[in-house]
């Protein structure tokens, strides 16, 4: 397996200023960097944010979310659903650009935009041919695409694992998985490790989150971390563990992701502990 960190944390756009982060991940020993690519109108920056990581030496992910309902997967609007694939095919090319191997995230609808109801067979068949669209294009760029099913408050569509591998069936394509994230399985799981083994032998896991049940310090809170790690060891996993946490440093992620105060002292103990809680839980299982 390999350990990776989410720059979320710090930004939704890394830039020159973020370098120093990127060293500081390195020297702990993540193996990669998840790296967000939602401003997708430049992809000659990720070109030179590839170059970064390679003299750093970090192998990399991105993530990506649909940025307002001009581009939306569910929309009942043609043109909006038309928008959805044309910025995932925008994301796939600074992705390749990034020489990401993955591209994750709940690129299905607009995050915290609701209709109000429960998910409708149009918007899942509308999110699948929208899928179907954009999986050989990744897979010809040698991205593996990981969706990630949200709590209920962040997302309708697919909040479990078990809509999750409906959904990656009825897309139906081998380069199209779900990504695990173990603070959203803490929410909407009655037992999250009982739906990520089912969901396993879907052979639907593309990638994996580390999220601690308020998205502070992986090892501190009561989300299922270590349970999952040993599991996913014995299941024999070989993807992405990426930490996934989130504080109030950038405005718009504190409010997309409702955090309202603080839940760790400092980065620093977020990127060392949850590294050395992984590590350590992995070599023990
Ligand atoms: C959002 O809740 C989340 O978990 C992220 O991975 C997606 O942007
Ligand atoms: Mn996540």
């Amino acid at each position: 397996m390999k350990i990776g960190f989410n720059l979320l944390l710090w930004t939704g756009h890394v830039t020159e200023t973020h370098v120093p982060i990127l060293r500081a991940l390195k020297a702990t020993g993540y193996d990669g960097v998840e790296i967000p690519v939602f401003d997708a109108s430049d992809s000659a920056h990720y070109r030179w944010l590839a170059g970064v990581l390679d003299d750093i030496g970090l192998q990399r992910t991105a993530v990506a979310i649909l940025p307002d309902e001009e581009h939306n997967a569910i929309s009942p609007d043609a043109a909006h659903r038309k928008g959805a694939v044309e910025h995932l095919k925008r994301v796939i090319e600074c992705s390749q650009n990034l020489g990401a191997q993955s591209l994750v995230g709940p690129y299905y609808q607009v995050l915290g935009q609701f209709t109000g109801e429960p998910p409708t067979d149009t918007e899942r068949a509308h999110a699948s041919e929208v899928h179907r669209e954009i999986a050989p294009l990744a897979k010809a760029a040698n991205i593996v695409c990981a969706l990630e099913p949200l709590n209920r408050f962040e997302a309708h569509l697919l909040n479990t694992c078990e809509q999750g591998a409906a959904h990656v069936k009825s897309v139906g394509d081998p380069n199209f998985g779900i990504l695990y994230d173990t603070f959203h399985a803490n929410i909407e799981e009655k037992d999250p490790i009982a739906a990520l083994k089912t969901l396993y032998a879907a052979g639907a896991v593309t990638h994996v989150h580390i999220s601690e049940n308020d998205r502070g310090t992986p090892g501190r809170g009561h989300a299922k971390i270590r349970e999952t790690l040993i599991t996913l060891k014995a299941l024999g996993y070989d993807g992405w563990l990426t930490i996934e946490a989130f504080g109030r440093a950038v405005p718009e992620l504190a409010a997309a992701t409702r955090v309202w105060r603080d839940f760790f002292p400092n980065p620093e103990e977020v990127y060392t502990e949850g590294f050395k809680l992984i590590q350590d839980t992995w070599r023990a299982a």
